[in-house]
């Protein structure tokens, strides 16, 4: 007779054997996957860790996700929507994905564009015929070089290729029943929304007049798409994808000077109510990265566009027109904090100090923050698929919960956005989610020129 049980009420046995993976742990990874269901096929260290005995319980069976463990403590594995059926031929699966729990996270590494998923031979489990497990019959994993998954074999899996466990689930999705996966913030994704938002920013008039346009500065670490949100923006408004602001991926900050972009709006060409800052990446070393001094100085109107950061030495105060205190309109009036959600669980306690310590700053001057929660996609494998499953995947939640703690910025001031990075066209979803954000920037600047009114009226009574 065949046992059931197991962990919580989306994991099971069908055979009477334990799943290793914990509630917890099996929470997270389901998270990952929609609203589905896991059942334990195989179990190395009972069925053994010959590849007959996985493909005589794994195949023809649908999705399944791979977790390993080793003598290191490291839990990782992969996921995989096709079928183990030993034909022979290359897999392509853009769901494919590797993953490795770093605390309680589990980080996904997606399959690169353009390659094979893996495999699908009489060997053991692979994935893009570049990470085996249970290689060679043993309780080894192995890591052939190749291309078709990014892989660090230090933070997947410590460089330990021993393993202790293996087990593979059978991934069903559950039928949805309305009001089970509920959105957890609403968004209407209709052409009328996009067309709504951008009069709403298109006609938004800053609270004191002598304010024109209201500065939003944007603060982030090296590479977490800064330049890209400007030129996402930007790209919405002039109807095209552009790249204005040099944007990419290289060991330090790709932008190297202080840059304010106003952006023209190609319908009427007038510009937009708002100037988006540019700043230089932020670096968890001190003298490297954008300097907290010279984030001061933004913040208070004193750096000019087009300033080139120094991170040995911080902006030179007074060798320049310090002396002329700044107008409001050349102050910052919101601060955007622009995150990586693929990273948060891997930022440095360095880092997170150095944000605090900004955090503190910005605080002083009573300037509101927002974080820009980015690459969703990239961060969930559920929200790649369709971007319309933002707010139904419990992932992005969860990441969104973590930045807000690990930044102590409340969850409703955390946006999660797609910025545009590969696309060739405009694409409604992506828009809608990128200029909701931008309308709360706007609202909140609005709370910032509320207060700064408020003083001077104070003041003036
Ligand atoms: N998939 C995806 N990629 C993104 C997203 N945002 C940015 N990127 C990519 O991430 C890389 C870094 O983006 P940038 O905009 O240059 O980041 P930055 O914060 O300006 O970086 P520095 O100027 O170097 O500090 C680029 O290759 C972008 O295409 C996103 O939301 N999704
Ligand atoms: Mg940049």
């Amino acid at each position: 007779m065949a046992l059931s049980f197991g962990f919580g009420s989306q994991v099971s046995t069908a055979a009477p054997f334990t799943c290793k993976l914990t509630d917890e742990k099996s929470k997270r990874l389901r998270a990952l996957l929609g609203n589905v269901k896991l059942s334990l096929l195989y179990k190395a260290s009972v069925h053994g860790y010959k590849a007959s005995a996985f493909h005589k319980r794994c195949d023809r069976q649908g999705p399944t996700l791979l977790v390993a463990y080793n003598r290191s403590g490291y839990i990782f594995g992969g996921y995989t929507s096709v079928d183990y059926a030993q034909s022979g031929q290359y897999v392509t699966d853009r769901e494919a994905f590797l993953f490795s729990f770093q605390g309680k996270i589990p980080v996904c590494i997606k399959i690169n564009f353009g390659h094979y998923a893996r495999l699908d031979d009489v060997g053991g489990p692979n994935f893009g015929q570049q990470l085996y497990f249970c290689f060679n019959n043993q309780p080894v994993v192995l890591n052939q070089r190749g291309n078709a998954f990014s892989v660090n074999t230090v933070t997947m899996y410590g460089n330990d290729t021993q393993l202790t466990e293996c087990e593979v689930y059978k991934v069903k999705q559950i039928p949805q029943v309305s009001g089970i996966n509920k959105q957890w913030r609403n968004v209407l994704w209709t052409a009328n929304r996009r067309a709504q938002l951008m009069a709403l920013i298109r006609n938004h008039k800053p609270l004191m007049t002598s304010v024109s346009r209201v500065r939003i500065l944007m603060i982030g670490p090296v590479g977490a798409g800064k330049s890209s949100f400007f030129n996402s923006i930007n790209s919405i408004f002039m109807g095209r994808i552009t790249s204005k602001a040099m944007s990419g991926s290289a060991g330090t900050s790709l932008t190297t000077q202080f840059r304010t972009y106003p952006i023209v709006d190609h319908h009427e060409r007038r510009p937009l109510p708002f100037v988006l800052c540019d700043t230089m990446g932020l670096e968890e070393q001190s003298g490297a990265g954008l300097d907290i001094e010279d984030i001061s100085s933004i913040l208070q109107g004193h750096v000019p566009d087009r300033y080139t950061f120094n991170p040995m030495a911080p902006f030179p105060h007074k060798e320049q027109r310090v002396y002329r205190p700044a107008s409001l309109q050349e102050k910052i009036h919101c601060v955007v904090y622009v995150i990586d959600s693929t990273n948060i669980s891997l930022m440095s306690s360095k880092l997170e100090e150095k944000l605090a310590s900004i955090r503190r700053r910005v605080n002083a001057l009573s300037i509101p923050q927002i974080v820009l929660m980015t690459k969703v996609d990239e961060a969930c494998p559920l929200v790649e698929k369709d971007l319309q499953n933002i707010y139904l995947s419990s992932y992005i939640k969860s990441k969104v919960q973590e930045v807000s703690s690990r930044l102590g910025v409340p969850v409703s001031c955390v946006l999660p956005v797609k910025n545009y990075s590969q696309e060739l066209e405009l694409e409604l979803n992506c828009d809608v989610l990128l200029l909701t954000a931008l309308q709360q920037m706007l609202n909140f600047a609005d709370d910032y020129l509320d207060d700064v009114g408020r003083v001077e009226y104070d003041n003036f009574l």
